[in-house]
């Protein structure tokens, strides 16, 4: 066919190093960005196959999130916005670990085994983050999708979520919002902007927000939508790439794991901080308290934050709907408990990675899920949006549950529900404090994180750990766990447990305890259980 061998022309501008193979892992792929070229060209076919099976457009994402500059990466994205399912990553995989020679068998084998019509039209868009290596990559993806005739929507510098966000739009004929940037910072923004007017005489302090763009993509998409945001917010941007390192020393990553400021900000005491990660689909908030001590506000805070909102609002509106709150293993044990114990919400917890918590939040009316790390979002039932449409829109509604019904809808307008989006997730979090009349330090203590500490430890091969229970114990190797069982239990409130990463050669080590101190004795004494 015409087609391959256009296909195999196009290739051979996108050489394979022979011998090198790579893994569609949790992120998709990931590593340094010389090694890519032939992977981006490869996703740009693998993409428009996908679009011709799936007869709608798929998204391609070229970042490496909160790696350092050096690195690039690229994520295939679904027709309604979410990851790819795990028989395509394995496609992935197949496709770019195909020797120069064999690639076109490979995309034969695939297309066979999908019984792919290859006369169905494609589409494709692309979108990159401000890495230097992310232009040439994201052309390779341009060419693959050329290659096979399909045609490419190419979206430029956009963040992780904006490019999920567009996909969803354009795939549900304009349903969900308009596939433009434009259209998702007028729909986020008039959203946030209804929200605030039903939280009275803010102050200009609580209008002012300090953001951390780790100086990347979100440092430029946040300043472009403070231009719709009519005041209501106003942003002093630090990190906004102009002379620092994408990522280094800055950004959700760095702050969470390090659990401290990043570098390039200026922190007044008191004053209400948050970070977005390489990519902008993390956030974390966090001030310093008078006596210069530094506060984390993580994915757990966050997560409690807005789904004690939400319930409020349920129960105003007098809905019944089943709300619950995904977690991982990662979540600080006080943040499960005041969950389950306190506000008598659902918890669940699944393994690390988005496409497990977004799975495990559809399974309710309302999903509430964030990772520690600070992704995360909310999933709303078709059931549960018409029903709170219907409360508002009922003639009969008395005044208080139409006020809860709309402040509903309004949350569910500035939610990004495809993935989690820290720009959408920080205009929720700004309208729930105005609304809730909360400052951070009051939103700090619902509840008392407990001391933790995450290593991470280079082993020969980390595969030979094997989990459960989402993560949460080892059964491989032998006597690990029992190892680690009887080390948790020199200390008061403790728990540990180990995980192969995802992303990167190394394996994972979490530990929280009653003290700071024991916290870190602990994860030390079960890093070395690891060896
Ligand atoms: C990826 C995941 C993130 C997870 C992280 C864990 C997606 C889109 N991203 O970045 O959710 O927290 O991996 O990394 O799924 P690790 O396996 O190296 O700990
Ligand atoms: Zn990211």
């Amino acid at each position: 066919m015409a087609q391959f061998h256009e296909v195999s022309k196009q290739s051979s501008l996108h050489p394979k190093p022979a011998g090198l193979d790579l893994q569609y892992g949790t992120a998709g792929f990931r590593t340094n960005a010389k090694q890519l070229d032939h992977i981006m060209f490869r996703m740009g076919l693998l993409a428009t196959i996908r679009s011709k099976k799936t007869k709608a457009t798929i998204g391609v994402m070229v970042t490496a999130s909160h790696n350092p500059e050096e690195d690039n990466g690229v994520k295939l994205v679904d027709p309604m916005g979410e990851m790819v399912t795990p028989t395509w990553e394995g496609y992935a995989t197949q496709l770019a670990n195909a020797e120069q020679e064999g690639l076109l068998t490979a995309l034969r084998d695939i297309i066979e085994k999908e019984a792919v019509n290859m006369s169905q039209e494609a589409g494709v868009f692309v979108g990159k983050d401000t890495r230097s290596s992310s232009s040439s990559l994201s052309q390779a993806v341009i060419d693959g999708v050329s290659a096979l005739g399909g045609h490419c929507k190419d979206y430029g510098l956009v963040t992780t979520p904006q490019l999920h966000y567009m996909v969803c739009c354009h795939n549900t004929q304009g349903k969900y919002g308009e596939a433009t940037v434009e259209g998702y910072y007028n729909k986020l923004c008039q959203a946030f902007i209804q929200l605030t007017k039903n939280a009275s005489n803010r102050t200009d302090d609580q209008k002012h927000l300090s953001v951390d763009g780790a100086n990347g993509i979100g440092a430029l998409k946040v300043r472009e939508m403070e231009r719709h945001l009519k005041q209501e917010l106003k942003i002093s941007l630090f990190n906004d790439g102009s002379k620092g390192k994408l990522n280094h020393h800055c950004g959700a990553d760095f702050v969470k794991v390090q659990q401290k400021p990043p570098t390039g900000i200026k922190l007044n005491p008191g004053e209400r901080c948050c970070s977005f990660d390489g990519d902008a689909d993390r956030i974390v908030y966090y001030y310093t308290g008078s006596e210069g001590h530094f506060h984390l506000l993580d994915g757990d805070k966050i997560a409690t934050l807005i789904s004690t909102f939400l319930k409020e609002l349920l129960t105003q509106a007098g809905l019944h709907l089943k709300i619950a709150v995904v977690q991982t293993a990662y979540a600080n044990g006080s943040s499960t408990h005041y969950l389950e114990d306190i506000m008598k919400v659902i918890v669940r917890c699944t393994k690390t990675g988005v496409k497990h918590l977004h799975h495990a939040a559809q399974q309710f009316d309302i999903g509430v899920y964030f990772e520690a790390n600070g992704h995360g979002t909310v999933l709303f039932s078709k059931a549960a949006e018409e029903k709170i449409q219907h409360l508002a829109e009922d003639p009969n509604t008395d005044d208080s549950r139409k006020r809860a019904a709309l402040l509903l809808q309004n949350t569910i307008n500035v939610i990004n529900q495809t993935v989690g989006d820290a720009l959408s997730d920080m205009l929720l979090i700004e309208a729930i404090l105005a609304i809730k009349d909360l400052t951070i330090q009051q939103w700090d203590a619902i509840y008392t994180d407990l001391p933790n500490r995450q290593l991470k430890v280079k082993v020969a091969d980390r595969r030979v750990i094997d989990t459960t229970d989402a993560e949460r114990r080892a059964v491989s190797p032998a006597g690990l766990q029992e190892a680690i069982d009887s080390l948790v239990k020199k200390y008061r409130q403790a728990r540990s447990f180990v995980r192969p990463s995802g992303t990167e050669d190394v394996v994972r080590v979490y530990a929280e305890a009653e003290t700071q101190e024991s916290a870190d004795t602990l994860a030390h004494e079960v890093s070395l259980a690891v060896y």
